[in-house]
């Protein structure tokens, strides 16, 4: 979408001039390097949050982390207020650092808006506590649960560039692997000028 344009989801809860962010899909080297930290928060990290979200919430998704649009920086978004009468809670994480985990496990059915359409449950630990600096350089600190907790440790595994099917067996990380390749040609054919 061009920038500028409405924001056309129904479940963002911007209204306004939105830039949307394309979204690497796997296989790709820079969703498996370990991002740096954020070293100061300037307009450019700003910008960078700001379209995340736009880009999450336009996708949709619950999560999206800075590889994942080619930033290679440790910062993450995540809304996962799913149910539309609820009021929306975007959150924007600098720096994420996992500072303690349940020792109950919980499993869970992951997605990943960069492998399109592919779903595996994952199991991780079912609460955890993390610290993290805000937009405005604050440091904050949360403990969460349910799907929250599943959430943020996908997303800080994308800051150090593990995917979910990276729990998976090599042979089923395989096929997904293979058919994101064929999506990945078949949109670029798709894209192509006709010869
Ligand atoms: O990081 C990402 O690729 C985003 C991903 C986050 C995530 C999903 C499931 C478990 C853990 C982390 C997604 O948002 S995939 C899309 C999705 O889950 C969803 C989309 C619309 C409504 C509800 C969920
Ligand atoms: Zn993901």
């Amino acid at each position: 979408m061009a920038s500028g344009a409405v924001a056309p989801s129904l479940s963002s809860p911007y209204v306004g001039p939105m830039s949307l962010r394309p979204i690497l899909i796997h296989p790709d080297p820079r969703l498996k390097t370990v991002c740096k930290p954020v070293p100061e928060i300037d307009s450019s990290i700003r910008r960078l949050a700001d379209d995340m979200l736009d880009t999450m919430y336009d996708a949709p998704g619950i999560g999206l982390a800075a590889p994942q649009v080619g930033q290679l920086v440790r910062l993450l978004v995540m809304d996962c207020v799913k149910d539309r009468d609820e009021t929306p809670r975007p959150m924007v994480l600098i720096n994420p650092e996992i500072i303690w985990t349940s020792d109950e496990t919980n499993v869970y059915e992951e997605g990943c808006l960069s492998i399109p359409d592919q779903y595996a449950e994952v199991t991780r630990p079912a609460e955890v506590k993390v610290r993290w600096t805000t937009l405005d350089g604050g440091t904050e600190e949360e403990h969460f649960t349910g799907l929250w907790a599943t959430c943020v440790q996908h997303e800080i595994d994308h800051l150090n560039g593990r995917l979910f099917i990276d729990y998976l067996t090599s042979v089923r990380r395989g096929m997904i692997t293979r058919k994101m390749e064929k999506l990945k040609r078949d949109r670029a054919r798709a894209a192509a000028p006709a010869l």
